[in-house]
């Protein structure tokens, strides 16, 4: 009998000593149990990288042959797009102002770049001409007749703020090209 029941004592004591074993082991696979709600997580956010990389790729395509983003900024240089603009619905006569603008009003430059300003004239008045124009120092003077563009070149090398304008649409029709240090 006492055999019986020290083989009950020692069988009760192996289980004790298993169980918080059990249920240590349990806790570890508990604790990445807790780690895998976080795991669904990341999948939404799966079909968002493939979304980047085609919006980067669709980039790359339009910007690069080469497979590479430019970074659109060579030391030195500086290419400007400007078109003619037209603010609606002003009242030419009963303001005395042109409606007419540049889509770009400020440039900015550093000192020393060579500057390349592309205008292009794309008012639906077909007899309406404008002019991209920048006094002293650096006597710019595009002149573009309807649906044409014509491009300048200079190199800027004063500092300062300069204003361009309009031949045609003074005052309104003005922007600013900051030369800096
Ligand atoms: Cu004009």
């Amino acid at each position: 009998m006492s055999v019986v029941l020290f083989l009950t004592i020692l069988l009760l004591c192996t289980i004790l000593t298993i169980t918080p074993l059990g249920s240590v082991l349990k806790n570890v696979n508990g604790s990445t149990d807790e780690d895998e709600p976080d795991q669904p997580v990341p999948p939404p956010e799966e079909p968002d990288q493939p979304d980047q990389v085609e919006e980067i790729s669709n980039m790359t395509l339009a910007t690069g042959p080469g497979g590479t983003i430019p970074s659109m900024s060579t030391p030195g240089e500086k290419t400007f797009y400007m078109f003619t603009s037209e603010v609606e619905d002003v009242n030419e006569e009963k303001l005395k102002i042109a409606g007419d603008s540049f889509d770009v009003k400020t440039l900015i430059a550093n000192k020393g770049d060579k500057i390349t300003l592309k205008f292009y004239n794309v008012d639906e008045v077909q007899t309406e001409r404008h002019s991209l124009t920048i006094g002293d120092p650096y006597k710019v003077d595009i002149d573009v007749g309807f649906a044409e563009n014509k491009n300048a070149t200079f190199t800027a090398n004063q500092t300062g703020v300069f204003t361009y304008y309009c031949k045609y649409h003074l005052p309104v029709m003005t922007g600013q090209l900051l030369v800096l240090p």
